[in-house]
C-alpha cells in the first residue's frame, strides 16, 4: 500500500506536456511532471475530444488487457470499456493471452470454447473415477490460487491430495518435474518442450495400430477420423507418425510410448492439457490432438475420462461453484465494429492499413492516435518488449490509469494514480466460485489515487456523458443497486439470499447450487442427437473441413506436426541452444506487487531467479547465485542463476513478471518478455506465443548495472501548481 512506486499524483510526461501530442520515441525515456487532479483531467478529455474529431473513435485503442485486482465492481477493464462507450465506442480486442488460441480452435473441433474451458469435469468426479491421469503440462500447483474476479476458495490442493491418497496413477509430461507436487508420485516423462503434439500422435499410432481404439465411439460421435488415421500410418508423405519417430522428436524412449498407450487404453483415463501448451507456435495442434487421442480412447463423457483442459492452470477449472453470474457492472455496447486478436497490438501500432489473417478471414489493422490502459501492464504481458517500445512511440497519446509506477505508466503520456483493491469497496467471487465475499475498505487512499470510476466520472462530466456512465451513482449506491437487483432475480427463482446491509455484515454469501459432480460431455455422449455440438456435423471434428478450407499452412484441417522456430530441434537452437520456458510466476500474480516481500523474497541477486541445470551451468561457468545474461537476437536480461536438478537439461526456466527496468535493450531485472518473439501461434488463432524461447546465458562480468525500477520515475512538479 505504501511502496515507493505507488504513484502519488496525476502526472504528465515533460515531452507531451511541452510539445503536445504526437509520435514521439522519447516516450518512456523521458521524466514526469506532477500536475492537479483538475489539469490532469483537462488535458485528457481536450484530447480525448481532439482525436474523436480529427481521426473518429476506431483511432482510440481501449482493448486495455490485463487483470487489474480482484473485484467485481471496481473491475478496471470493465469500467473504462463503459466509459469508452458512453464516449462512442473504440477500437478492441479480442481473446486473451490465457487461451487465445484455443478458444479460436476449439469452436471448430467441439462447437464451443466455453464448455472446455469452463464447463470442464469437476475434480471430485475426476478423484472418484479416474485411474489414470496423463498430464500435458502438469497440474502446476503454483497457478491455483487465483481466478479472475478473485477466488474465495482455494479447494484443488485438496483435490491433488486426494488424488494422491487413492493412488491414482499419474503420468507427469512436462520439461519440470515442478509441474506436479511431489505427493502424487508421478512418473515423469521430461519431454522436449514444444513436442507434445509429436508425442499424442505416437500414441495415437500406437492405438491405431493395436486395434486398441474405439471405432464404434469414433463412428458414432467424430467425423473426419480416416483422414487423421491415414495422416498418422504416413499414407500421404510416407511417414508413419509411430512411437519411434515421436521418440526421435519427444526424447521419450519409444518403448515407454508404446507402454503409455496401452496403459491408456486399458483403464479409465483422463488426459489434461494446461493453457501453457497453446501459448506456443502452433499452439492448436496439442489441444486438437489431444482431443482427438480421447476420442480414439472413447471414454470422452465417461465420468473421470476423456480430455480437459486448464487443471492446474486456474483455481476454477475444476473447482465445484455453481455456473453462476455474480452481480457486475454492465458494459454498455461499443458502436465500433473494429477490433484485433489481443496479441496483435504491437503489429497494429506499428503497422496501419496493413492486412492480417484471423480465423478465416483478411482483416486490416487500424490508425490507432490515441492508447488508453487501465487495469493491465502490456510491458509485463507482450512479448519482444524493445519491439513494443517502438508500437508505443507510435500513437500521438497515451493514457495509463495504475496505482504503481509499472513499466507500462512510464510509458505513458498521461498517469492518473488509482486505488487498490484495499482501498475501496467491493465484492469479489470468481468463476466456479462457491461463494460471494464482501470486500471491506481496510485502508483510506495512498496520496491522490483515486477510484477509476470516480476518475472516470469526472472526464464523463467534462464530455457531457456523466449521467450515462454513472446514472448519478455512488460506488457505494453501485453496489448496493448490483447487489439488490441480482437478489430480486435470485429471489424470484426461490433461492434465499440476504439483504445487502445483512450479507456486507456477514462478510460473505455461500451461492446456491454447488455442481461438484461434472463430467464434460456427458449429455453429449448419453445423446448425440439432442445434445449435439455446434460443429457443422454436430459432433467431434478430428479433421475440420471448414479449417482445411482456410488453406493455413500453419493451421491444417487435422492436428499435425509442425515444426516451431523456437525449439531445440531446429536450426535456430544452433545459434540459441537452451529453450527458455516462460510460464507464470509462483511467488505473485503476473507483474502484480513484484516490490511486495514475497516476489522480493524470491529474487536472487535482486533480480528474477531463472533455473538451470547443472549440466547446462556447469560448462558455462555458472554459479549457484551468479547474476547471469540471458540473451538472443532480440535483446537480454540478467537474472540470478539457481541450479536445479528437477528440470530437463537444456531447458532453464524464467518466470514472467519481473518488472521490465531496461537499459538500451537489456532489462536489468529479468523480464523475459525481452527474449520472446511477437509471433502469432498461426493465423488461424493470431494467439500470444509467450512461453517458449531460445536463448543462450553467459555469466555477467563485472559490476552488474543497479535496478531502478523499485523508485519512481524522475518527478518535478507543475510550476502552475
Ligand atoms: N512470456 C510470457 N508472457 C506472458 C505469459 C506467458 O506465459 N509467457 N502469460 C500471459 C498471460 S496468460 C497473461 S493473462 C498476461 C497477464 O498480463 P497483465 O494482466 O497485463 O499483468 P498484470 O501484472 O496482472 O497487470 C495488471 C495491472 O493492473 C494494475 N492494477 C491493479 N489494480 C488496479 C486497479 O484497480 N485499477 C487500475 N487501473 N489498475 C490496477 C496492477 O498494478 C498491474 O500493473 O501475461 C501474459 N504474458
Ligand atoms: N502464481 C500464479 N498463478 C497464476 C498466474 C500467475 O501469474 N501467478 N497467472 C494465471 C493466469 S492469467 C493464467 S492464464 C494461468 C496460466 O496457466 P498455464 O499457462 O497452464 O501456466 P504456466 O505456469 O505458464 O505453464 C504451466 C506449465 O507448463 C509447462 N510447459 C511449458 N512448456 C511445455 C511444453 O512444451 N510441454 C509440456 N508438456 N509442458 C510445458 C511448464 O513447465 C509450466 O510450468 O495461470 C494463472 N495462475
Ligand atoms: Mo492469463
Amino acid at each position: 500500500m505504501t511502496d515507493p512506486t505507488r504513484i502519488a499524483a496525476p502526472a504528465v510526461r515533460r515531452g507531451w506536456l511541452e510539445r503536445g501530442p504526437g509520435p514521439d520515441a522519447a516516450r518512456g525515456h523521458e521524466d514526469f511532471v506532477e500536475v492537479s487532479w483538475d489539469k490532469a483531467l483537462d488535458l485528457l478529455s481536450t484530447e480525448l475530444l481532439r482525436v474523436r474529431s480529427e481521426h473518429g473513435n476506431e483511432a482510440i485503442y481501449g482493448g486495455s488487457y490485463g487483470w487489474a485486482s480482484a473485484g467485481r465492481f471496481h473491475h478496471a477493464q470493465s469500467q473504462l470499456h463503459r466509459f469508452l462507450n458512453a464516449f462512442g465506442g473504440f477500437t478492441s480486442s479480442r481473446n486473451t493471452y490465457s487461451n487465445g488460441t484455443s478458444s479460436v480452435v476449439l469452436p471448430y473441433i467441439v462447437g464451443s470454447a466455453v464448455d472446455a474451458l469452463r464447463n470442464g469435469s469437476s475434480w471430485p468426479t475426476i478423484v472418484a473415477n479416474t485411474e489414470l491421469l496423463v498430464a500435458f503440462g502438469g497440474v502446476p500447483e503454483k497457478n491455483v490460487f487465483v481466478t479472475p474476479g478473485g477466488v474465495t476458495r482455494h479447494h484443488t490442493p485438496g483435490f491433488l491430495a486426494q488424488l494422491a491418497d487413492r493412488n491414482v496413477e499419474v503420468a507427469l509430461i512436462s520439461p519440470l518435474r515442478e509441474d506436479l507436487p511431489d505427493r502424487l508420485q508421478a512418473r515423469w516423462y521430461p519431454i522436449r518442450p514444444a513436442t507434445d503434439t509429436a508425442l499424442m500422435l505416437g500414441l495415437a499410432h500406437t492405438l491405431a495400430t493395436e486395434d486398441l481404439h474405439d471405432r464404434q465411439f469414433l463412428d458414432r460421435y467424430c467425423t473426419g477420423y480416416a483422414e487423421f488415421e491415414r495422416y498418422l500410418l504416413g499414407a500421404e508423405d510416407g511417414i508413419a507418425k509411430d512411437a519411434p519417430w515421436a521418440s526421435a522428436l519427444t526424447e521419450i524412449p519409444p518403448e515407454d510410448i508404446v507402454a503409455l498407450a496401452r496403459r491408456m487404453a486399458v483403464h479409465r483415463t483422463f488426459i489434461t492439457v494446461t493453457w501453457s501448451l497453446q501459448r506456443i507456435e502452433h499452439g492448436e495442434q496439442p489441444v486438437w490432438a489431444a482431443i482427438a487421442l480421447a476420442a480414439m480412447l472413447g471414454q470422452i463423457g465417461l465420468p473421470g475420462g476423456g480430455f480437459g483442459h486448464g487443471y492446474g492452470s486456474m483455481g476454477d477449472t475444476g473447482d465445484i461453484g455453481p455456473d453462476f453470474r455474480v452481480p457486475h457492472l454492465s458494459q454498455g455496447t461499443n458502436p465500433v465494429r473494429q477490433f484485433i486478436p489481443v496479441a496483435r497490438i504491437a503489429d497494429m501500432l506499428l503497422n496501419p492499413g496493413t492486412r492480417y489473417h484471423y480465423d478465416g478471414t483478411e482483416r486490416v489493422y487500424p490508425d490507432i492516435r490515441l492508447v488508453y490502459w487501465s487495469g493491465g501492464n502490456p510491458f509485463h504481458h507482450h512479448q519482444d518488449l524493445n519491439r513494443l517500445r517502438k508500437a508505443f512511440s507510435q500513437p500521438d497519446t497515451v493514457i495509463v490509469h495504475e496505482p504503481f509506477w509499472t513499466a507500462t505508466a512510464r510509458h505513458a503520456d498521461i498517469v492518473l494514480p488509482t486505488t487498490t483493491a484495499l482501498e475501496r469497496e467491493d465484492f469479489g467471487s470468481g468463476r466456479r466460485d462457491t461463494h460471494l465475499i464482501a470486500m471491506h475498505r481496510i485502508a483510506e487512499p495512498h496520496a491522490q489515487a483515486r477510484d477509476d470510476y470516480v476518475i472516470l466520472g469526472a472526464v464523463a462530466a467534462r464530455l457531457g456523458i456523466e449521467d450515462q456512465f454513472t446514472e448519478g451513482r455512488t460506488p457505494r449506491e453501485w453496489l448496493v443497486d448490483l447487489y439488490e437487483s441480482w437478489r430480486e432475480r435470485l429471489v424470484d427463482q426461490g433461492v434465499a439470499v440476504p439483504s445487502f446491509p445483512d450479507f456486507w455484515e456477514a462478510g460473505e454469501y455461500r451461492l446456491p447450487n454447488d455442481s461438484s459432480e461434472r463430467t464434460l460431455w456427458s449429455d453429449f455422449r448419453a445423446n448425440p442427437v439432442a445434445h449435439r455440438l455446434a460443429t457443422p456435423s454436430g459432433r467431434i471434428e478430428i479433421t475440420s473441413q471448414r479449417v482445411a478450407a482456410f488453406g493455413y499452412d500453419d493451421c491444417p484441417g487435422h492436428p499435425a506436426w509442425l515444426e516451431p522456430v523456437e525449439w531445440l530441434g531446429g536450426e535456430r537452437a544452433q545459434r540459441f541452444p537452451l529453450q527458455l520456458i516462460a510460464n507464470q510466476p509462483r511467488t505473485r500474480l503476473h507483474g502484480q506487487l513484484d516490490g511486495g516481500a514475497v516476489s522480493q523474497g524470491g529474487k536472487v541477486a535482486g533480480r528474477e531467479a531463472v533455473r538451470l541445470h547443472p549440466l547446462d551451468a556447469k560448462p558455462r561457468g555458472i554459479d549457484e547465485g551468479d547474476v547471469v545474461r540471458i540473451f538472443n537476437d532480440r535483446g537480454a536480461c540478467l537474472a540470478g542463476a539457481v541450479l536445479a536438478t528437477d528440470l530437463r537439461p537444456g531447458v532453464v526456466q524464467l518466470p514472467t513478471g519481473a518488472w521490465f527496468d531496461p537499459v538500451g535493450s537489456l532489462c536489468v531485472h529479468g523480464n523475459p518478455n525481452v527474449l520472446t518473439a511477437d509471433v502469432p501461434s498461426s493465423r488461424l488463432s493470431q494467439g500470444c506465443t509467450g512461453q517458449h524461447v531460445l536463448v543462450e546465458i553467459e555469466p555477467f562480468v563485472g559490476e552488474p548495472p543497479g535496478i531502478s525500477v523499485r523508485r519512481p520515475p524522475v518527478l518535478s512538479r507543475d510550476r502552475e501548481r
